[in-house]
């Protein structure tokens, strides 16, 4: 439920030195660290502090290369796939989720296994299965080579569900009216872009049947509306997050299609000093991913070059705790 907007002005940090032109600077909250990837980092430096360095972990426990490296320097152990753990050895599976296969072999080779798979892409891993079992195809909706597409298409056999990435793949997909049909989404989806492609496969298959709301998570859904609420104003938006992260990379395109110029970066050195020319108002905001210290990494560089003055835009408050695995509370 979205909460009336607040205007939170703040002077920024960062060299004061008169005479700078200014910028008006528009925060957009929520931002940053969704409940799965605090408690995905949470699992992995628990891990290292019950089992020792190294703590492996396969593919990177949430898209950000700040939070690799930071756990990285603590014990963690980045791979991408279980056969470079060495045998004895605990390892976690990231945040993203994982192919049923990857849990049965770690179980297979008699690995220590935690699972960081966020409670919100399990809940569809769960949908998944259901799905199958009472005797109906998935279609899938999400980006191929994903990891948590992977993961999700990985929860059922080979031919049981079919991705769908576009308005154009609903158009060619070629079922009969006799078949049983659900779908499914990836979670960090373009809340807009999903509903279209949600539409069109209602209208071909008006028996398929789905969740009530698409998967798209709370975090991705809140981060989308509060960019939609600082771009309209802005002359240019700033996204932290990787090239990878998927829900960063949809916050860029919505602000683009609020007709503002957007900008993915990972750091605040990113950043090139003539983007600013004719710019009075940046809109700031920040993936799942992205810790705050690259925010206020960001907030200082600007305030190196302008007299910032900042303002939030709260259009949601999020609550969202998730629990640790059994394993880390005894
Ligand atoms: O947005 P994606 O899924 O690429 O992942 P991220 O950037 O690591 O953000 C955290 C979400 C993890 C699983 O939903
Ligand atoms: Fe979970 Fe959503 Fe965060 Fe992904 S973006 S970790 S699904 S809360």
């Amino acid at each position: 439920m979205n909460a009336p907007l607040q205007n939170t002005p703040r002077q920024a940090g960062g060299i004061a030195t008169g005479g700078k032109p200014a910028l008006t600077l528009l925060i957009a909250a929520p931002r940053g660290f969704c409940a799965g990837v605090d408690r995905a980092i949470e699992i992995v430096e628990r891990a290292i502090e019950r089992y020792g360095a190294p703590v492996y972990v396969r593919h990177e426990i949430v898209h950000n290369k700040f939070v690799v490296d930071s756990l990285r320097a603590k014990g963690a152990v980045f791979v991408e796939e279980l056969e470079e753990v060495p045998d004895g050895a605990p390892v976690v599976f990231s945040a993203h989720g994982v192919p049923k296969s990857v849990p049965a072999e770690a179980d297979r080779r008699g690995l220590d296994y935690l699972d960081a798979t966020c409670p919100l892409v399990s809940k569809v891993h769960r949908q998944a299965e259901r799905q199958i079992e009472a005797g109906r195809h998935i279609v899938f909706i999400g980006h191929a080579g994903h990891p948590e597409v992977i993961g999700t298409m990985g929860q059922v056999a080979r031919g049981e569900m079919t991705l769908v990435e576009t308005l154009d793949d609903v158009a060619a997909l070629e079922f009969s009216s006799g078949d049983e049909l659900a779908f499914l989404t990836q979670t960090t989806l373009s809340v807009d872009d999903t509903a279209a492609i949600v539409e069109a496969l209602r209208r071909k298959f008006p028996h398929i049947v789905g969740p009530k709301a698409e998967d798209i998570c709370y975090a991705t859904s809140n981060r989308q509306a509060a960019v939609k609420a600082i771009a309209p104003g802005s002359d240019l938006v700033l996204v932290i997050g990787a090239t990878n992260s998927s829900n960063s990379v949809r916050l860029v395109e919505v602000a683009m299609r609020c007709g503002t110029t957007a900008r993915l970066i990972q750091r605040a050195g990113d950043i090139e000093p003539e983007w600013l020319d004719g710019v009075g108002t940046i809109g700031l905001t920040a993936g799942a991913s992205a810790p705050e210290t690259l925010v206020r990494e960001v907030v200082d560089r600007l305030a190196e070059w302008r007299e910032v003055e900042e303002h939030t835009l709260v259009t949601a408050e999020e609550k969202m705790v998730f629990k640790l695995p059994r394993q880390l509370l005894d």
